[in-house]
């Protein structure tokens, strides 16, 4: 009998399969090619990662850990984490770690869970002087269920003000202080945070996600043996998947892992353990510290070649992957600065900077950061010639013809630093 089935898809490449996300997600592979990628929380993962990323193991369900799952067919599910589990273990030199939450929120959240109650005080770094959502902000879960104490930074120098950081722990009494941030490009003194956390009997959580690639190649001061719990994204400039993790002693990861799953969580994504385990194998390669000290070189340049061409650089300067850049020298909003950036191919976000007197959808500030661009091999040179860019086009913010003369020397870059071919 003829068949009638329609043709049978199941095998056929996205391309044949669906022609629309195919076309979607070519567009978007155009544009980080051509685009300077300058938000510092972004990288461009290796064909490695991505490879696993999109595997079979997206398919399993692995509930539990590994040698305790509550489905059949895990063994190679066991193997990865477990991979992956002393990989991460191997790079920060600690005990245990949980390589199953989702994001770095969902981290956060899990180590609250396991180590607070609702309504008691959590201590951790201002939103607006570049702490994180899940630091307390009154808008999301951390400020709701918890009393939020908050340090900052001083107005004199804009670095974290630690004499008052000690005073407000000892007013507010904190069962956790976390240290880590997102817009703060300065070295933390992670040594005097523990000693505050052990004089008023609080844990010291780290949340290192914007540094883990520094930390990992010894280019941005370690917590380790400082914070007895470590909270990570495992995208930014550690270079793997959108996900996750939580490091910590045996003793910790063992209570935060009930947390975790059934608490939180249900079934692990395994293609994402597995692309973390690929990251980590990445982040123990030599090349893999070249590159995190030439992303901290690359942010250093860019902050004096941008202090060079009139712009004020928060703080004076970084430490770190990423800078602040206040615009009120040049008469632009953080919004406006970031569409016009982005209209010459240069891809930022608009960010509050400490007592900034916008609102936070507009901004007086720009945070600008070099994985991305470091992955791609750009070094000090390029990162002068950026500075020059921003200035060209922010001198004229609504002058189009400005934005396509520097989007086409912006992409005459990029092709010679080529991302991807699949
Ligand atoms: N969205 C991240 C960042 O850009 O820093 C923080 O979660």
């Amino acid at each position: 009998m003829a068949s009638t089935a329609m043709p049978n898809l199941h095998r056929a490449p996205l391309a044949q399969s669906d022609p629309e996300v195919a076309a979607i997600l070519n567009r978007e592979r155009e544009r980080q090619q051509n685009h300077l990628e300058l938000i510092a929380s972004e990288n461009h993962s290796s064909s490695a990662v991505r490879e696993a990323m999109a595997s079979v193991l997206t398919d399993k369900y692995a509930e539990g850990y590994p040698g305790k799952r509550y489905y059949g067919g895990c063994a190679h599910a066991d193997e990865v984490e477990r991979l992956a589990i002393s990989r991460v273990c191997e790079i920060y030199g600690c005990e245990a770690a949980n390589v199953q939450p989702h994001s770095g929120a969902s981290a956060n959240l899990a180590v609250y869970f396991t180590l607070m109650k609702p309504g008691d005080t959590l201590m951790a770094m201002n939103l607006a002087h570049g702490g994180h959502l899940t630091h307390g902000s009154p808008v999301n879960f951390s400020g709701q269920l918890y009393n939020v104490a908050a340090y900052g930074v001083r107005d004199s120098d804009e670095q974290i003000d630690y004499d008052e950081l000690r005073r407000i722990a000892l007013e507010s009494k904190p069962q956790v202080i976390v240290s880590g941030a997102t817009a703060y490009s300065r070295a933390f003194d992670f040594a005097f945070i523990r000693r505050v956390a052990d004089e008023v009997g609080a844990i010291h959580v780290c949340d290192m996600s914007h540094y883990s690639g520094l930390i990992a190649a010894g280019a941005y001061p370690s917590p380790f043996g400082h914070a007895q719990i470590v909270t990570s994204t495992t995208h930014k400039s550690i270079r793997g998947p959108r996900g996750g993790m939580i490091l910590g002693d045996k003793e910790f990861i063992d209570k935060v892992n009930k947390t975790v799953f059934p608490g939180l969580q249900g079934g692990p994504l395994m293609h994402v353990i597995a692309a973390k385990a690929v990251a980590f194998g990445e982040a123990l390669r030599p090349e893999f510290k070249q590159y995190a000290h030439q992303v901290v070189a690359n942010a250093r340049a860019l902050a004096t070649a941008l202090q060079d061409v009139g712009f004020r650089i928060v703080s004076g300067g970084t430490d770190s992957h990423l800078m602040l850049v206040d615009l009120r020298p040049f008469g632009v909003n953080g919004k406006i600065a970031q569409e016009s950036l982005e209209a010459a191919h240069m891809t930022t976000n608009k960010n509050s900077i400490p007592n900034d007197p916008e609102k936070p959808f507009v901004t007086s500030g720009l945070r600008l950061g070099t994985p991305a661009v470091t992955t791609r091999g750009m070094g000090e040179a390029e990162m002068r010639q950026i500075a020059g860019w921003a200035a060209e086009v922010l001198r004229a913010p609504e002058d189009i013809a400005v934005q396509d003369r520097v989007a086409g020397e912006v992409k005459a870059l990029c092709a010679r630093f080529p991302l991807h071919e699949i």
